[in-house]
């Protein structure tokens, strides 16, 4: 008998009883895209590479983990990955799992679905990052069919993974500053999005947090910013520093969550996850980055968006990005403390992050369908 997948147009995950699970549920495994573009990595996307293989090796070790690579990558990443990862070749722009890899959603018989959202890289032609983005835009499709996943089409509606953040009790997280930019549904109101979100997600309360991290580059994303660790639970990246552009941002988003309540009718607790200090392009590294359409992609002393809130919950561990910071060893505390049943292991990210995100943003897990798992 072959594979019959359904593309799904004319329902929603909510009309069928599906809802998005929270990162902490159980996986049954996880997505990554190795990195290759030279204007997004620098100096050849060398070191880059082997950041995302110590990523993709912890990971591992709980989740059955797929990574695309592109033709040209493809025996490279075979080369560098261990056999129990499994590498496939696909075409892709860049290597951003979270956003244009599929959102799943399950329900209560364990079947899991995808859902395909329309990517513009980040703004499109009014503030996106990158032209074009068509490969991007038709991973999330291809996933499916490659998972063996019945696919929700919502390409019509454009939507990053790492602009969402959901409890799996009926509360999703975002940003203003993202979902209402200019350049995704400008047609659209805040309460139409609010719906479209709520049938395709299944929960019922939106949680909008006005802003994320300075200078973060999709329009500030809430998985730079804020991220749920329990349900009723967040950690939200904070300084101290009340000189720092970063201080009112934080403060607001702290403010906002000190009077929401949750789909359950919980108020939030608010765990501060310290910042590391601003984070700053080199000349040197500046260099080692190809322009995009004759832009220089960074510049020397521009900062990036560094924060620890960019960590990818697995099976068995938190993977957290590490900044040669002295809040490193803080920040993994901290995240220690919250996940007691899951080992924090802390990866030196610098060179993803000069890419444009973190560990978050390179990965996109899919949950457990039912039963337990076998590696
Ligand atoms: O999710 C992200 N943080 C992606 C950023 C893309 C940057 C492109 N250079």
């Amino acid at each position: 008998m072959g594979i019959k997948l359904k593309i799904i147009k004319d329902s929603t995950p909510a009309a069928d009883g599906f809802r998005m699970p929270a990162e902490f549920e159980p996986h049954e495994g996880c997505i990554m895209i190795f990195p290759e573009r030279s204007d997004s990595w620098q100096y050849g996307a060398y070191a880059a590479r082997k950041a995302f293989v110590k990523i993709a090796e912890v990971i591992a070790e709980s989740e059955k983990l797929t990574v695309c690579a592109s033709e040209a990558q493809y025996d490279n990443a075979r080369a560098m990955l261990p056999d129990h990862i499994r590498v496939v070749e696909m075409a892709s722009n860049d290597s951003w799992a979270r956003d244009y890899a599929p959102t799943f959603v399950k329900n209560d018989a364990g079947e899991v679905r995808g859902i395909d959202w329309g990517f513009n890289a980040w703004g499109g032609l009014y503030d996106g990052l990158y032209f074009p983005w068509d490969k991007d835009n038709r991973m999330a499709r291809k996933l499916c069919d490659l998972l063996e996943k019945d696919v929700y089409d919502k390409r019509d509606f454009i939507l990053e993974g790492g602009s969402i953040h959901v409890d799996g009790e009926g509360t999703c997280m975002v940003t203003e500053s993202c979902l209402l930019s200019k350049g995704r549904n400008p047609e659209l109101s805040r309460e139409q999005i609010e719906s479209i979100l709520k049938e395709y997600l299944n929960i019922s309360t939106v949680l909008w947090l006005p802003c994320g991290i300075y200078h973060d580059e999709t329009n500030e994303h809430v998985d730079n910013i804020c991220a749920f660790v329990a349900p009723g639970e967040v950690v939200l990246a904070w300084t101290e520093d009340e000189s720092d552009i970063q201080y009112a941002m934080s403060k607001a988003c702290l403010d906002y969550l000190e009077k929401a309540v949750d789909a359950k009718g919980r108020r939030i607790k608010v765990h501060k996850l310290p910042l590391p200090k601003p984070v700053t392009m080199t000349a040197e590294e500046c260099d080692g980055l190809d322009a995009c359409w004759d832009e220089p992609t960074r510049n020397p002393g521009e900062r990036l968006a560094a924060s620890y809130v960019n960590f990818y919950i697995s099976n068995k561990n938190i993977v957290m990005p590490g900044f040669g910071d002295p809040a490193d060893e803080k920040a993994k505390r901290i995240l220690q403390d919250l996940f007691p049943d899951r080992e924090v292991v802390q990866i030196y990210a610098r060179d993803i992050l000069i890419g444009g995100g973190n560990i978050h943003c390179i990965t996109q897990q899919i949950p457990r369908n039912q039963g337990t798992l076998t590696l």
